[in-house]
């Protein structure tokens, strides 16, 4: 009972703190205390501060000239007035990420829709010069009614390439030819479709909700308890909540709920009082921290890690191949300097049931967690380092003379019977080699031919005449028991000779 209340308490606590939070901590061990090291991320909080706007086209924000406008409430009451040139009735757009002190409501404004029918048309680009990964809704605040249609597009490489992230229309198929969805509409499998809303677009009223959301926790919230495993392994998860730009393409103003009045075309415009955007700085798992730096916001990295985003590894650290950090496993993850694969692979894995990170695909003939080791067959080369991509040498174990193809660390075969040499490529003495070292029957030291033989490729004696025996050693005889004796003597003298090591011709007689 005590158990479960105090792992409720630290489960309660894990939670109000955040998961990913730290960097690392001190623990001790029976080693004494040592740094153990986890994935991190900093806290989402609100990045307008740091963000930068831009408006197009130019002209497009009012007052400049000075400019009347109506409501759509109330369309007869004109008495509003634009004009950039007096700081009581500017509407710049710098007014739509300000914080707006005592209540005092502040937006940015366009010009008015006077030159109907072309379309009122803005651009409202939002850079941060920084990768950054959406942690909550990005919320528009639009006074004087939402628009009519709308695109959000975001950039992941600075403005270089952009992507469609949401459409919003009050009707989808006529201003996009795309079916209306819900963000509520999703499901795990497809959590990153991109869709088109109209749930931010109809006339609710000017005292109606004025916010359009691009609903990311939404998104989120699908995986539940999952969300830090699908993100580590589903493709494309991570980036699809992650930018460095977006943008806003206003494409029809609100009207009001009904068709465009052209006598009084002053109600018809943008104005934005607040954007949102709750993000987290995107530091690959090994930061907890951004800050800014000459007005750029830049990760804090550990692990070795430095970039902006912590991208790469520091110098000094370059033999390590870089990796962003993992989520899994849970609840710390991984900095993935146990992802350290020496440069032999760019791919790492988390095997679930050993919850354990390993290199996948080693190459150079290394294999390991980390490509650590060599492959059999191969033996590590000590005088190169382990990135090197010629670190494993192949064994080269001879295929007659070894044991198998697998070597020791110091690149020594296990040979067969009677071979040697690292490779098993030479016979010991007593052998010589045919298809592997084969047992010598004569030689020119210890088993060297009797009564004149010649020796014959280590394999038989080539005997004269009267003679026979392996060694030649026998005199041929025609039978009769004096020839048993004195061939038993012979070889009973022939193995005295051979056991003091004694060579040279022994004459053997037969005896009469
Ligand atoms: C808005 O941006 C898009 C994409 O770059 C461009 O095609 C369009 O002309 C821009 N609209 C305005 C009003 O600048
Ligand atoms: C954007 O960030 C990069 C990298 O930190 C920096 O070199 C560059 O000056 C920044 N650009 C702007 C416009 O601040
Ligand atoms: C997502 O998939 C579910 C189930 O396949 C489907 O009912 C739903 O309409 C899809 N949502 C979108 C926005 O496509
Ligand atoms: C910030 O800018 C100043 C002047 O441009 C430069 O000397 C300094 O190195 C910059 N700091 C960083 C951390 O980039
Ligand atoms: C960073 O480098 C230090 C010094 O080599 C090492 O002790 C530490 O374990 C490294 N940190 C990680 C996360 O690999
Ligand atoms: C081990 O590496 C060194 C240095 O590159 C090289 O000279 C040597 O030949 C290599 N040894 C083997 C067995 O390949
Ligand atoms: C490898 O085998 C050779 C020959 O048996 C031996 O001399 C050497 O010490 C062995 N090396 C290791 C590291 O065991
Ligand atoms: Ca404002």
């Amino acid at each position: 009972m005590l158990h479960a209340a105090l792992l409720m308490v630290l489960h309660a606590l894990a939670r109000t703190r955040g998961q990913y939070e730290l960097c690392k901590s001190l623990v001790s061990t029976d080693d004494g205390a040592v740094w153990e090291q986890y994935a991190c991320q900093p806290k989402a909080q609100s990045t307008k501060e740091y963000m930068r706007i831009r408006v197009e086209p130019p002209g497009i924000t009012c007052g400049n000239p000075p400019e009347r406008f109506c409501t759509l409430e109330n369309p007869y009451l004109c008495s509003d007035e634009c004009d950039a040139s007096n700081p009581d009735l500017a509407h710049p757009p710098q007014l739509m990420k300000d914080r707006e002190r005592g209540g005092l409501l502040t937006y940015w404004q366009t010009v008015t829709w006077r030159r109907y029918p072309e379309p009122l048309l803005a651009n409202i680009t939002l850079s941060w010069n920084k990768s950054l990964e959406l942690a909550g809704d990005l919320q528009v605040v639009f006074e004087y009614g939402r628009p009519t249609a709308m695109a959000l597009d975001k950039s992941l490489d600075h403005g270089r390439t952009w992507h469609p992230y949401q459409f919003y229309a009050d009707d989808c198929a006529e201003a996009f030819g795309m079916s209306p969805r819900r963000a509520a509409d999703l499901v795990p499998g497809n959590a990153t479709r991109v869709i088109c809303t109209e749930e931010y677009s109809r006339w609710v009223g000017a005292k109606g909700d004025k916010v359009v959301r691009f609903e990311a926790r939404k998104r989120l919230a699908l995986f539940g308890e999952g969300l830090y495993a699908r993100l580590e392994n589903t493709k494309g998860l991570r980036d699809f909540f992650t930018f460095t730009n977006l943008r806003l393409r206003l494409l029809r103003p609100a009207l009001g709920g009904t068709y465009v009045q052209r006598d009084n075309l002053l109600k018809y415009f943008y104005a934005i009082s607040n954007i949102e955007v709750p993000a987290r700085c995107k530091c690959n798992l090994h930061g907890s921290q951004c800050v800014l730096v000459n007005g750029t916001l830049h990760c804090v990295c550990e692990h070795n890690t430095t970039g902006q985003d912590c991208q790469r590894c520091k110098r000094g650290f370059r033999a390590k191949s870089w990796k962003p950090g993992s989520y899994l496993p849970t609840p710390h993850g991984l900095p993935n300097t146990y992802c350290e694969c020496y440069g032999h692979s760019n791919r790492c894995s988390y095997i679930d049931y050993l919850n354990i990170i390993t290199c996948v695909s080693c190459k150079h003939n290394t294999r390991g967690q980390n490509c650590q080791h060599c492959r059999w067959g191969f033996y590590r080369n000590v005088s190169v380092e382990l990135d090197d991509e010629s670190v494993c040498v192949e064994c080269g174990c001879h295929q007659m003379g070894s044991l198998h193809d697998r070597c020791n660390s110091t690149g020594f075969c296990q040979c067969k019977k009677g071979a040697a040499g690292a490779k098993c490529d030479e016979c010991l003495p007593g052998y010589h080699w045919r298809q592997g070292c084969q047992l010598n029957v004569c030689d020119e030291e210890l088993l060297v031919c009797q009564n004149g033989g010649t020796c014959e490729q280590n394999q038989r004696c080539l005997c004269p005449a009267h003679f026979q025996g392996v060694l030649c050693q026998h005199a041929r005889c025609e039978g009769g028991s004096m020839c048993d004796h004195a061939s038993a003597s012979a070889a009973a003298a022939l193995s005295l000779a051979l056991l003091l090591g004694l060579s040279g011709a022994l004459l053997l007689g037969c005896a009469p």
